[in-house]
């Protein structure tokens, strides 16, 4: 086992990774900007380094720092969180060069999950479901013209670089492709510095829900059942929850093979999660492989009672996983608190934090970096804190939650703890009946 982590990453998923390196008797290192000194992060590591400026190109992204960090700490695995450098397969790489463990899947499992064309025609040959489309990339927008009515519009284009909504374009109808692949081309160029494009019939009105998995060194693959993460805006989730409600054993089964499937096929090392859109009838399809453990985790570690930072940590060591599937026993609601305005379009929020009061209690979880008097920094992500509430039906889940958020208190910024309240009383929110298009028109009172 390892016997020091360097956490590169900040915020909660820092502190996430920090309880568990200490459970397991590893001992930790935080790196932070000069604009996280005061952070919990650093608090709460054994040791902490300083790796630059404010900006996230100085700091968190700045390899020649982290890779110092580690040397001179002598950690002997590095942990990269989500976000910042957990899918850049050259810092993997480099980790390997300089004989420290990427706690996370090989730079080639990385690269061939990162381009979405590579990763679809892998996944078409293992056999799992792909939304019809042109299959590789748009020679052309003549190309693109002559393809969409066979593929039937309306059609999505996608950037082949992409992920998460940029570079992407929904076509109704002929009049309008030219103009949307112009657009499409220029901001996967502008955003990835490549402009490949690929084009799929569009799924109307999905669900969006993933299944987390995990693979290790000996090519076992197991998954550990889905989340359902539809309530999204501008492709940022918002709150995400297991089981989904849309959910039934056959489809459960059925998308646990395939992302079983979809690991497999790469051999897949790590914990991971396949994402598939799901539409009315129940089909799914493949939509990308997050190579990285992802925010929402929690979900699944509190409906499966397992800690997914400790299972990654182990299979980086090499400890073979069971190979049992996992279902949920319990259900469990995420509800993303970010320093934001919902009344002001999210604006963000950042600024001191005067009174804080954490919820807790039966059913309640809260994983947060924030404390009274800790100054939320404008440079990174608004994420502040992600409230979990468990308990065995969705309906007391749910109630669980109304009850933690009426108790969390956070005076000085704007939150999202009131969108968030409103939601939990919406009446499709508890039936379930929502898909990836019930925010776009969810009205603050
Ligand atoms: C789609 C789709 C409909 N049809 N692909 C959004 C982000 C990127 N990962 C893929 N996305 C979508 N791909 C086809 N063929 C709809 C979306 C989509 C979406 C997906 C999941 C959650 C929220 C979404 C919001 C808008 C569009």
């Amino acid at each position: 086992m390892f016997k020091k982590i360097l956490i590169a990453n900040r915020g909660e998923i820092a502190l996430r990774v920090i309880r568990t390196c200490r459970e397991m008797g590893i001992k930790t290192v935080a790196v932070y900007s000069t604009a996280d000194k005061d952070s919990l992060h650093v608090k709460f590591a054994d040791e902490a380094v300083c790796i630059g400026k404010p900006a996230s190109s100085d700091s968190y992204l700045n390899v020649p720092a982290i890779m110092a960090a580690a040397e001179i700490t002598n950690a002997d695995a590095i942990h990269p969180g989500y976000g910042f450098l957990a899918e850049n397969a050259n810092f993997a790489e480099i980790c390997g060069k300089y004989n420290i463990k990427f706690i996370g899947p090989t730079a080639d499992m990385i690269r061939k999950m990162g381009d979405k064309i590579t990763a679809k025609e892998t996944m078409i040959a293992a056999g799992v479901p792909c939304v019809p489309g042109s299959g590789g990339l748009l020679e052309s927008v003549e190309h693109a013209l002559k393809l969409a009515p066979e593929v039937g519009y309306p059609v999505i284009l996608k950037a082949t670089a992409g992920g998460g909504g940029k570079g992407m374009r929904i076509v109704w109808s002929e009049e309008e492709l030219e103009k949307a692949f112009d657009n499409a081309k220029t901001e996967a160029a502008a955003s990835f510095k490549n402009d490949g494009l690929y084009m799929e019939k569009f799924v109307e009105e999905p669900r969006h829900i993933e299944i987390q998995i995990a693979g290790d060194q000996f090519g076992t693959v197991c998954h550990m059942s889905e989340r359902d993460c539809s309530i999204q805006r501008r492709h940022q989730k918002l709150v995400e929850e297991s089981p989904s409600p849309f959910m039934t054993p056959e489809l459960r089964t059925k998308m646990g093979e395939a992302a079983i499937k979809a690991a497999a096929a790469i051999n897949y090392e790590s914990v991971g999660t396949v994402e598939f859109l799901v539409d009315k009838h129940r089909n799914f399809y493949f939509m990308e492989m997050n190579t990285r453990i992802q925010v929402e985790h929690c979900v699944t570690e509190e409906v499966i009672t397992f800690d997914l930072i400790k299972e990654q940590i182990k299979i980086a060591a090499g400890i073979p996983i069971s190979g049992k599937n996992y279902e949920p026993t319990m259900h469990a609601i995420e509800c993303r608190i970010n320093a934001e305005d919902p009344y002001n379009d999210f604006r963000p929020s950042p600024g001191l934090i005067k009174i804080l009061h954490t919820p807790g209690g039966h059913g309640v979880r809260v994983d947060s970096h924030i404390y009274a008097g800790y100054t939320i920094p404008p440079y990174y992500d608004s994420m502040i804190a992600k409230i979990i509430a468990v308990a065995q039906t969705r309906e007391e889940a749910i109630n669980t939650m109304e009850r933690a958020l009426s108790e969390y208190v956070i005076e000085g910024i704007k939150t999202t703890i009131p969108f968030h309240q409103q939601l939990m009383k919406n009446a499709k929110f508890r039936e379930g009946d929502f898909t990836t298009k019930f925010i776009e028109s969810f009205e603050l009172e």
